[in-house]
């Protein structure tokens, strides 16, 4: 499943929509946006990474965007949360150990929120940390969004997955 085709694309309310493969947005991305390893910031977690703040200086998102989505199409998982709110700690992680992310981590593209809060306890919550991140889209309100809404939702996706 590894597939150095894949690619993240963005779009919605931006001035350029953009589809960037993970070496596009290792080298495209201006290098003081580059994390080398989250592990400085995220201290369980590791993989290469690009801040948000970098990719939104590619795109340019309109003014009137509230919301960044975050889609993860392989198991149609979505989050939408205020663009404000992450812009600046936002992290996407495009390689680990040097390879670009296999599905089994995470891949395509995983999102990072530093600091997030507990599962459903805000907006920004750590289930906004989506795994197989394929495309982030810029949207005025919220957009679709299907994170557990309640424990026992959140307690079967687990169980899904573990
Ligand atoms: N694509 C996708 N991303 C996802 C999920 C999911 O089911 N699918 N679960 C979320 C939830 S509810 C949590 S709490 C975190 C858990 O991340 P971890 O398994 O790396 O600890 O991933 C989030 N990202
Ligand atoms: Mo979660």
């Amino acid at each position: 499943m590894n597939n150095s085709n894949q690619t993240l694309r963005i779009s919605g309310l931006v001035q350029t929509e953009l589809e960037l493969t993970a070496t596009q947005l290792a080298v495209d991305i201006d290098a003081e946006f580059q994390v080398a390893d989250i592990a400085t910031l995220l201290p369980k977690r590791t993989g290469a990474a690009v801040q948000l703040q970098g990719l939104l200086q590619l795109c340019v998102p309109a003014p009137e965007a509230t919301h960044i989505g975050l889609h993860g199409s392989l198991d149609d998982f979505h989050a939408s949360i205020p663009l404000a709110a992450v812009c600046d700690r936002g992290l996407i992680v495009h390689h680990l150990e040097g390879a670009i992310l296999s599905v089994d981590q995470g891949g395509p593209f995983r999102f990072f929120i530093p600091d997030h809060a507990a599962c459903q306890m805000d907006e920004i919550d750590e289930c906004a940390n989506v795994k197989f991140l394929d495309h982030i889209e810029f949207t005025v309100g919220k957009g679709h969004d299907n994170r557990p809404q309640d424990e026992q939702q959140h307690a079967a996706l687990h169980a899904e997955q573990d």
